[in-house]
């Protein structure tokens, strides 16, 4: 016989609101939190997630998106890699009334109508975090500072605002000179090949090493000690982020000091979800609220970290 909660349960049943999300890809330590944090929100708020893995190309997000429009999923989410393109595609989301959330890194449409709301941090302030410290850091000092730059990927909200906000502080005083610049796409592997080829143009030169995210700090910090160097000695670090390994990395002596950037952004962006559905009005703009680690801290707030 069948029984009560099969015959019912239709019924009763509530359809489950059923989310597409994009993710750049799983190039650092930040992403793969960001990932798990989304995928266990959603199973927590009974939301069925569609997750679809971008491997830092473009192309595969809209694809991803345009799958999504073609399945009639109830909203669309996702980190865009680069900030500029978007435009058809969130055209096409929005002709077929499906409701879009930015996470994580923002877009440059003019149209801000294309999507619902923008969460994630203030890149841009994350930035300028880095560069206070530094300055603060290098305070005494009279002589030529020079600085070493890793930037994240290239188009990147996240690459195009934390070097404008540490550029913003540091030029207050002309000491400060980034000598090198260049990408190293937001990973250990080619932080670490970036660093090597700016230690061999500028060998004994370089004062301070400031990488986009941890990832690539701790790459360059091998090649900081290959090269026969003291990271965070002879080389002082700056890096964005406050993931675990740079944690570990500011424990061991290594890393002098992480900027925070929150990559649990899972709870939030269900909870907009299910809003967006209930028909609420929802803020177009939520921001992540973030803190600075200097390596002295490392060891008493590690245990507490959650990333
Ligand atoms: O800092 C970096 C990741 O978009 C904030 O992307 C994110 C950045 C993060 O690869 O580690």
């Amino acid at each position: 016989a069948l029984s009560a909660a099969a015959l019912h349960g239709p019924l009763f049943a509530q359809k489950k609101i059923v989310l597409g999300f994009s993710q750049v890809g799983a190039e650092s330590e930040w992403r793969t939190a960001n990932t798990e944090s989304i995928k266990a929100a959603a199973k927590d708020a009974g939301i069925e997630l569609k997750f679809s893995d971008a491997q830092q190309k473009q192309e595969n997000q809209i694809k991803a998106i345009r799958a999504f429009i073609a399945q009639k999923v109830d909203v669309i989410a996702f980190s865009p890699v680069v900030e500029s393109g978007w435009d058809n595609v969130l055209r096409e989301a929005k002709a077929a009334k499906i409701p879009v959330v930015l996470t994580d890194r923002a877009v440059n449409s003019k149209d801000t109508s294309l999507y619902v709301t923008f969460m994630g941090s203030d890149f841009v302030e994350e930035g300028r975090k880095a560069g206070r410290w530094l300055v603060e850091k290098m305070k005494g000092q009279t002589g030529e500072v020079r600085i070493v730059e890793l930037q994240g990927t290239v188009g990147s909200a996240p690459a195009i605002d934390r070097k404008k906000g540490f550029e913003e502080i540091i030029k207050a005083d002309p000491k400060f000179k980034i000598v090198r610049s260049q990408t190293g796409d937001f990973t250990r592997a080619k932080g670490k090949e970036v660093m090597e080829a700016f230690l061999k143009a500028e060998g004994k030169g370089i004062n301070v090493l400031y990488a986009h995210n941890d990832d690539m700090a701790i790459g360059a910090i091998q090649a900081i000690e290959e090269a026969g160097l003291k990271p965070a000695k002879d080389i002082t670090i700056i890096s964005i982020d406050a993931v675990k390994g740079a944690f570990e990395a500011m424990i061991a002596g290594k890393l002098n000091v992480s900027v925070e950037c929150s990559p649990l952004l899972g709870p939030q962006l269900m909870a907009a979800v299910k809003d967006i559905q209930a028909g609420k009005t929802i803020p177009k703009r939520i921001e992540t609220v973030e803190s600075i680690f200097p390596m002295e801290t490392a060891a008493a707030e590690f245990p507490k970290r959650k990333y």
